[in-house]
């Protein structure tokens, strides 16, 4: 085999190793990401002054620049921003202080970990209406 070949075959081999180191470390994330998902709480704010889906969407951007955020819905018409977050890597306070940074009067409702709770919350508020 020529010294071109070799060099070839090695620098291959070195590629290879790379993408799947990559790999590996993608799973990982992944892996963690979703073990992060099964342990978040769940905050309930209630959201004053907002007008329209542009208002719940400056919320929820603002919601998702705190890190450990891992979902947020706004609804305008309910005034509540629901944020759901990994209590190891951010807290109701610094959630609170990102939300008040869009402006609208911010207050904090409720705290739970199961989401059940909530969903049954829901319901009882939509029976209402
Ligand atoms: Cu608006």
């Amino acid at each position: 085999m020529s010294k071109i070949k070799v060099f070839v075959m090695i620098m291959l081999l070195g590629v290879f190793a790379i993408v799947s180191a990559q790999t590996a470390a993608k799973k990982e994330k992944d892996a963690k990401k979703s073990t992060a998902k099964a342990k978040t709480e769940i905050i309930t704010f209630n959201v004053d002054g907002m007008t329209c889906g542009a208002c719940a969407g400056m919320v929820d951007g603002a919601a998702n620049t705190v890190d450990g955020v891992a979902k947020c819905s706004v609804k305008f018409k309910e005034k509540q921003a629901v944020v759901e977050y990994d209590p190891k890597k951010t807290d109701a306070k610094k959630i609170e202080a990102a939300l008040k940074t869009t402006g609208f009067s911010i207050a904090r409702i409720e705290k739970t970990d199961a989401k059940k709770k909530i969903s049954e919350k829901a319901a009882v508020a939509k029976k209402k209406k």
